[in-house]
């Protein structure tokens, strides 16, 4: 094999990401409790795609051996999925299910003896139902319910794991479920957004104090989607527009976990539109002395922003759109089966602004991906030849190189996902998977991709 013109820092992650709820299935059996996702699926089925909830999803639960070997088989180094809290600790608080210890520890064991590092995250928008229906993430019980889970985890798994993160992006169940009515409880409600997502953040901070209280060694981190905000234009109201949608989608998440505190200029403004969340001095102690080691960064598409054409009316809800509106690029290179845009840049303008403006803070790629409908279509001799999500992959690792060639602490990337797996509202509509999964049988079928992605990480680069 020649040297790779594209060689990553030695120890780099090699690996792929999902989620309990998104890939375990089993959802009734073992012992696990309902969450969110099986509540919202029985009362309103019409709202997932051919109403497919994720009762069965890929079956890791009953599988995980088999698809471990296969990750060894694609060159994996690095995993990460997340504990169901619901299987843990079925009603949320209390009593711990013996089962669901028993399964995390196989699968613990299982990613060990295959030289895989387990990765492990604790939330993934999958809250217990019983903390539902005492107003979720909005009641300040549900922040202790979640250090006590996350405090378990540490005492089951945590002489075993060796990085934690607390949450997947927290801003997901915060505007998708509080502002743009994508996600149980669809509402839009400022206030309560920003009780979440304070929540959120505080809960972050609680788990990472009694993980050091444990005395573990390991690091833990939380992982947030962050997109870079570009604006239309250089003239002032763009680039206010710009720095607006910024301060609301990204520090209000990224700054009080690295750095303690939430931005000055965020806080003036809610005070001042009365949309300041219940808080306690006590707990922003917590959030201020907590920080993370390390972070994981989701990147799938840049946030393109301009100036409001029109002023929102003097008694419009108070909304984060009322500073910006959303602007799309005339050419941008679009995903259309997600209706997202690909800009690779994206990826190494977030790596540097976290080196130059976040202490450069140890930070690996937790997701990138393309998910694609229909990819039944690209198959060749029964395998998906999927040369698009090649491209994909390796123009995003290009820009990762660069930006760790400039400085970057960055130590991994992976792929959202492994194997084809079930998508919230989306269901299994658009696959992102290096291996295909058959509905039917659940049939595993390496892709492509796969085989082009062990490469990369035997070589540690391309
Ligand atoms: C991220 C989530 C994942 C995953 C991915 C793809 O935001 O962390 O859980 O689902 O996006 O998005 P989607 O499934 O909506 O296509």
């Amino acid at each position: 094999m020649s040297t790779p013109e594209h060689l990553f820092p030695e120890n780099f992650w090699w690996g792929s990401a999902t989620s309990a709820t998104q890939c375990e299935g089993a959802s009734r059996e073992g012992g696990r409790g309902p969450n969110v996702w099986d509540f919202w699926h029985e009362k309103e089925p019409g709202k997932f795609h051919n109403q497919v909830g994720s009762c069965e999803a890929s079956t890791f639960y009953k599988n995980y051996k088999n698809d471990i070997a296969l990750m060894k088989e694609l060159g994996h180094n690095s995993f990460r999925t997340s504990i169901s809290w619901s299987r843990l600790i079925p009603a949320g608080t209390g009593e711990v299910n013996p089962e669901a210890v028993a399964f995390y520890n196989n699968m613990i064991d299982e990613l060990i003896k295959q030289g895989i590092e387990p990765v492990i995250n604790l939330f993934h928008f999958d809250l217990p139902v019983p903390l539902v229906e005492k107003g979720g993430w909005e009641s300040r019980e549900t922040v202790e319910a979640f250090a006590e889970y996350a405090e378990k985890c540490f005492e089951l798994f945590g002489h075993k794991v060796n990085y934690w993160f607390t949450q997947n992006e927290p801003i997901v169940p915060v505007e998708a479920g509080y502002l743009n009515v994508y996600h149980w409880p669809c509402v839009v409600d400022f206030k309560r957004a920003a009780q979440v997502a304070y929540h959120s953040i505080l809960a972050n901070a609680c788990a990472i104090e009694r993980y050091r209280k444990a005395g573990l060694d390991g690091k833990i981190g939380i992982i947030l989607n962050l997109s870079p905000t570009y604006a239309r234009s250089d003239s002032p109201e763009d680039q206010k527009a710009a720095h607006m949608a910024d301060l609301f989608c990204t520090r209000a998440f990224l700054d009080p976990v690295t750095k303690g505190a939430y931005p000055r200029e965020l806080v003036e403004l809610l005070k001042e539109h009365d949309q300041l969340p219940a808080y306690d001095k006590a707990d922003l102690e917590i959030i201020a002395a907590n920080t993370i080691d390390v972070l994981g960064f989701n990147y799938y598409q840049p946030r393109r922003v301009k100036s409001r054409d029109v002023a929102p009316a003097a008694d419009a809800p108070f909304v984060p759109e009322n500073f910006y509106d959303f602007y799309e690029m005339p050419g941008r290179k679009m995903n259309e089966h997600r209706g997202w845009e690909i800009y690779e840049k994206g990826i190494y303008d977030t790596l540097l602004d976290l080196r130059d403006n976040y202490d450069n803070i140890e930070v690996y790629i937790s997701e990138n991906g393309m998910g694609v409908e229909g990819e039944k279509r690209f198959e060749v001799d029964g395998q998906i030849q999927d040369d698009y999500r090649i491209d994909f992959i390796s123009d995003h690792l290009k820009w990762i190189h660069k930006a760790s060639e400039e400085g970057s602490r960055v130590r991994g990337y992976h792929l959202w996902t492994f194997i084809d797996c079930w998508s919230w509202l989306n269901a299994y509509k658009n696959r992102y998977g290096f291996v295909s999964l058959d509905l039917e049988t659940q049939e595993r079928t390496i892709k492509k991709s796969g085989l082009w992605f062990r490469d990369v990480a035997q070589q540690n680069g391309f």
